[in-house]
């Protein structure tokens, strides 16, 4: 039997684990561990064997497709890039490049090929740009932009040094971190203990992360605001802070004390759900810790005050002193060192808005929330065609079901990805990329968040076929389509070749040559791509290391604690609190991940998905009872937007007033490509979250806190439309 075994990495999340890949006649049979990765350490979570999985799956695409009537026939690529530049061309031409709109989503980050998806937008000019960004991190980076002076500065958790983990509105036990890349999560927690430090969670559900802390606190959805106010306002009333040192490295100090004088914690504590001696015990603690970090994520990005929550995560560690220190929040010091250009790029705020005018773009981009509305609304700038990359928005992102028939009414759309989904379903042409495996690369985007500095390759298990694109060689033959040139035929021919000369991981090849380890600047000892193809697991770069004052963009070089609007919006959410409920409605939805799952797209590989009914509706026991609800009963799920109907999981894990389902179910939409998750129960969670409902300042969807109403599904008001009903899986 013809065996090999191949190193790279799992990049499926973030983390990108290190992975060995075993192939004995041309099939995947083991996926294990590296133990040599500079990073993972030999760690890897159930979903790495979906690699081969992936890689494997007959109802993946190998081949171009195109629409006939209900269904689609394969089509050779260069017929498609001919026809799919002609039909965009001319929307262009007749409506304006705002017509062709884009959307991005997640797995795109997981490959350089992402630099293409960048170059292709660029080329559109469409200010009709749209991501998983803005249902994800733009908070965070709105916060870096106004802090640090530029979005890419989200700063990294310390986690392996610090003395003090406090983790809110995330569960990376689960996740395996995010804007903080930490693979082997768990370990990294259970270590803090293990070396005399403290691990505190504040989350409405006892989390998996939160089994493995010395505190939880059940926060009130959407209360961390208020809390962080509370333990400023401590921390500054106590004189817990450092002030001199403080004032050395931060502007805004006077302000942010005037802001937090009167946010006491005794005022705070009904606002967060969670009592003042708690507030107050967790500010005193973070300040005499040696060392201590807040580390924040999607929990509360997904949130109306999710911008202003991250700001006061940065502020407690910076006006404790635990920024850009060993144990805080620090930044990288990776072997693309973009971080280090970032501050000369522009970000921008309201360069436009969408037609309604009420959301402003961020990074020249629209949240992705008003995207269906965009397609749908007549008029000048209305979006005729669409191109996406790797995302599957009709299932990640609040439409109130518009999209779906959005997507139906394009002139043209245009999908890169290797799926039938319920988003690619509606598309014109579908171009599928080779599979992860079949591709060769370096990731330039994840060294920059994660918590050791670290170069790592990925090298190719399988050959690609000889007709095969990856990701970036489709975006630049669109790239090439969507470019004015005259005498196409033969321009057009000589500029893909041209883009042939420059993948990806030449670019890197030559970015890491140029780097601050480069053999340019080192010289012989320095770093090349062949010296990082030859390890076992990567090259270490070391522990993160200070360096703030290199970084910053701000115009006094100063981090700035205190953004004006962000004062005035801090003065707005405590007169209108956010905590009231909408008339109606009494329980609180929130999202979970599981550790088999990965947003909307492993549910095709059997063994991600077997066992129990994962899309669960997760309520506590007294609220379980007092509406006659028992285990695996299904249950309708009511918001002021829509309905669906999922199985009851009860669980005293939750805080009462709060229920949890999950994101990325309900494949049962006629037509998705998706033979095994077709036939799975679950129902799409995004179809209950009012698209309207968005952080003002970032735009970002804010999925973690809508209110519902929950009852036995007999009981369902008459009014609720239920599009995905689904029987309770034995269990
Ligand atoms: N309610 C709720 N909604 C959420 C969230 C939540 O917590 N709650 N989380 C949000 C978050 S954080 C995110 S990141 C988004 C994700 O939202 P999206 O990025 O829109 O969706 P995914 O589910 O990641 O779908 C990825 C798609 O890319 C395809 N794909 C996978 N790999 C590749 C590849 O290498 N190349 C190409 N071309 N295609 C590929 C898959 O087939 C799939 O169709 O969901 C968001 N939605
Ligand atoms: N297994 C797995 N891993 C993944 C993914 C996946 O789908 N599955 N997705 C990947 C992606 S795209 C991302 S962005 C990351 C996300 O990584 P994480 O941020 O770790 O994601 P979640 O597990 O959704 O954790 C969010 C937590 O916030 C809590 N929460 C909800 N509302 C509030 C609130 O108001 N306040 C507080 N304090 N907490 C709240 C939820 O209970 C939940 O525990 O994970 C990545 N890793
Ligand atoms: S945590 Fe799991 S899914 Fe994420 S990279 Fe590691 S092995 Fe892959
Ligand atoms: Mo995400």
């Amino acid at each position: 039997m013809n065996s090999t075994t191949t190193a790279r990495q799992c990049t499926l999340c973030e983390a990108h684990c290190g992975i060995l890949v075993t192939v004995e006649d041309s099939r995947v049979t083991r996926v294990e561990g590296n133990p040599d990765d500079v990073l993972s350490k030999g760690y890897i979570c159930p979903k790495a064997t979906a690699m081969g999985g992936l890689h494997h799956d007959p109802d993946r695409l190998r081949t171009p497709m195109r629409r006939v009537g209900d269904g689609f026939e394969p089509v050779g690529w260069d017929e498609a890039f001919r026809e799919i530049g002609q039909r965009l061309r001319a929307i262009r031409a007749a409506h304006g490049p705002s017509a062709i709109g884009m959307y991005i989503g997640n797995p795109a980050a997981h490959s350089s090929s992402v630099i293409y998806g960048g170059l292709l937008r660029a080329v559109l000019l469409t200010r009709n740009f749209f991501s998983a960004s803005s249902i994800d991190q733009f908070p965070q980076e709105f916060v870096a932009w106004r802090m640090f002076g530029s979005n890419v500065l989200m700063p990294v958790t310390d986690i392996d040094r610090t003395d003090r983990l406090v983790v809110l509105g995330a569960n990376p036990a689960v996740s395996n971190g995010s804007i903080t890349t930490m693979p082997g999560a768990k370990s990294r927690i259970k270590a803090v203990r293990e070396r005399g430090g403290t691990v505190v969670v504040i989350d409405p559900r006892r989390t998996e992360t939160a089994r493995l802390a010395d505190e939880h606190v059940a926060v009130r959805p959407g209360g961390d605001v208020y809390l962080l106010l509370g333990m400023l306002h401590v921390l500054i009333a106590e004189k817990l802070c450092d002030e001199r040192a403080v004032r050395a490295r931060c502007s805004g100090w006077d302000e942010l004390a005037d802001l937090v004088a009167d946010t006491t914690a005794d005022r705070m504590a009904p606002l967060a759900g969670v009592d003042a001696d708690t507030i107050t015990r967790l500010a005193r603690d973070h300040a005499a810790a040696p060392s201590a970090v807040v580390y924040a994520r999607i929990g509360v990005c997904q949130q109306v005050t999710g911008t202003l929550t991250h700001w006061l995560v940065n502020t407690i560690n910076a006006v404790t002193g635990n920024l850009d220190r060993a144990g805080g929040q620090m930044f990288a010091s990776p072997a693309v060192d973009a971080a280090r250009f970032a501050k000369y790029l522009p970000v921008g705020h309201g360069a436009w808005t969408d037609r309604s005018g009420a959301h402003k773009s961020f990074r020249s981009e629209l949240p992705v929330a008003v995207l269906a509305e965009e397609i749908h609304t007549e008029g000048p700038g209305q979006i005729k065609a669409m191109i996406t990359y790797a995302g599957n928005p009709v299932l990640s992102t609040p439409q109130a079901d518009k999209l779906d028939t959005a997507l139906e009414s394009l002139d043209c759309y245009v999908a890169v990805d290797m799926y039938i989904t319920e988003t690619t379903r509606h598309a014109d042409f579908i171009l599928p990329p080779v599979s992860a495996l079949e591709r060769e690369e370096l990731n330039l985007l994840f060294p920059i968040f994660s918590v050791h500095n670290n170069a790592r390759y990925d090298a190719r298990v399988f050959e690609p076929p000889t007709d095969g694109l990856d990701d970036w060689q489709i975006l630049a033959r669109l790239v090439t389509e969507m470019i004015p040139l005259p005498a196409r035929r033969f321009t057009g021919r000589a500029l893909n070749a041209v883009f042939a000369q420059f993948s990806p991981l030449r670019l890197s090849a030559a970015a890491i040559a140029t780097g601050p380890y480069g053999v340019l600047r080192r010289g012989r000892n320095g770093l090349t791509l062949k010296k990082i193809r030859d390890t076992a697991g990567g090259v270490d770069l070391g522990p993160l290391r200070p360096r703030l004052p290199e970084l910053i963009g701000t115009r006094d070089r100063k981090t700035n604690v205190a953004p004006t609007d962000f004062l005035a919006a801090v003065r707005t959410v405590l007169d209108e609190t956010t905590a009231a409920a909408e008339p109606g409605y009494d329980l609180q939805l929130i999202g979970r991940r599981h550790l088999r799952s990965n947003n909307s797209w492993l549910h095709n590989i059997p063994s991600m998905v077997k066992g129990r009914d994962r899309c669960t509706v997760l309520i506590h026991p007294d609220d379980a009872a007092a509406r006659g609800l028992a285990d695996g009963d299904p249950a309708t799920i009511e918001s002021p937007v829509g309905s669906i109907v999922v199985p009851v999981e009860i669980s005293g894990d939750i805080r009462a007033g709060v229920v949890a389902i999950p994101h990325g179910w309900g494949h049962r939409e006629p037509g998705v490509g998706w033979s095994v998750a077709a036939a799975l129960p679950g129902a799409n969670v995004n179809l209950l979250h009012d698209p309207a409902r968005v952080d003002p300042i970032s735009g970002t969807a804010a999925v973690n806190s809508t209110w519902v109403r929950v009852n036995p599904v007999a009981a369902q008001t008459p009014d609720a439309t239920t599009r995905f009903e689904v029987v309770a899986a034995p269990r």
